[in-house]
């Protein structure tokens, strides 16, 4: 049977992580759990290891400070192909990914090389999000889309499963996003590399805990990389293939 990590990125999310980990837990008897905590005095890091002391299939990566979203992962993927996973799960610490949803995933993994939970797909949906966050993600899909020429509906999505053999061809060191545009930088790599990648719908509910860590810099991060790969010929050609001048960059 594949050996499945559930990693679960927290920054100050100390209200979240029990419930979220337990439901992990409880929905699949055999995935483990790698909570990636960047270190904040709020006790998320010290909760992650009390429960890691308890349930034997959680573990912790702590990291010493926030270096965004795209660090946390990259540490993560890093310490699972190590250990010998097959497949990697990304999961939002504040209930908005629902660990119910995960065997549908899942059962999708089995067939293919990535897959991203969608709201964006038939099926798909979000529930109790502001008019402006549901613009900022339609439309951050949409630009992303359009700018890389991507095939799919949700790229800002962070509910995913990869398998350890994407992860190792997707050539992860040249990975530089910090914030949410990590996820479009992975799909834009898993893209790349030729890899199958299939969208599952999903509900996404919006957080009733903590708060969110969104911030202009985020997007301003995601607007600028999209803007400079969509105009370098970093995307995929109108065939679907990679672009040729990206293809000679990444030589
Ligand atoms: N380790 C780590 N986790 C982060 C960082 N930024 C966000 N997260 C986590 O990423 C997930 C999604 O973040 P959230 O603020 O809910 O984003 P939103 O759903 O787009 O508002 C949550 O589990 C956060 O705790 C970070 O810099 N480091
Ligand atoms: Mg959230």
């Amino acid at each position: 049977m594949a050996k499945t990590l559930v990693i679960i990125p927290t920054f100050n999310e100390r209200e979240n992580l029990e419930p979220i980990t337990l439901r992990v837990l409880a929905c699949d008897p055999s995935v483990d759990v790698l909570v990636v905590d960047d270190s904040l005095p709020d006790g998320t890091g010290a909760l992650a290891d009390e429960i890691a002391a308890r349930e034997k299939r959680v573990q912790v990566l702590h990291r010493a400070s926030k270096n965004g979203l795209g660090e946390a992962y990259l540490e993560a993927f890093g310490w699972a192909l190590s250990r010998g996973y097959d497949r990697l799960v990304q999961l939002d610490a504040d209930g908005s990914h629902a660990p119910e949803q995960l065997p549908s995933l899942l059962a999708a993994a089995e067939s293919t090389d990535v897959v991203l939970g969608s709201r964006w797909v038939p099926g798909g949906r979000v529930e109790n999000w502001p008019w402006y966050r549901r613009a900022l993600s339609k439309g951050g899909s949409t630009y992303a889309r359009l700018m890389l020429r991507l095939q799919q509906r949700d790229a800002t999505g962070g509910y995913r499963v990869y398998s350890a053999r994407a992860l190792e061809a997707m050539n992860l060191s040249d990975v530089e996003s910090h914030g949410y545009c990590f996820q479009i930088d992975m799909l834009l790599h898993a893209v790349r590399a030729g890899l199958t990648v299939v969208e599952v719908p999903i509900t996404f509910t919006e957080r009733t805990l903590g708060a969110s860590k969104m911030s202009g810099s985020i997007v301003l991060e995601a607007m600028l990389r999209v803007t400079v790969w969509g105009f370098s010929g970093m995307g995929v050609s109108r065939s679907g293939t990679v672009a040729p001048a990206a293809a000679s960059r990444e030589g």
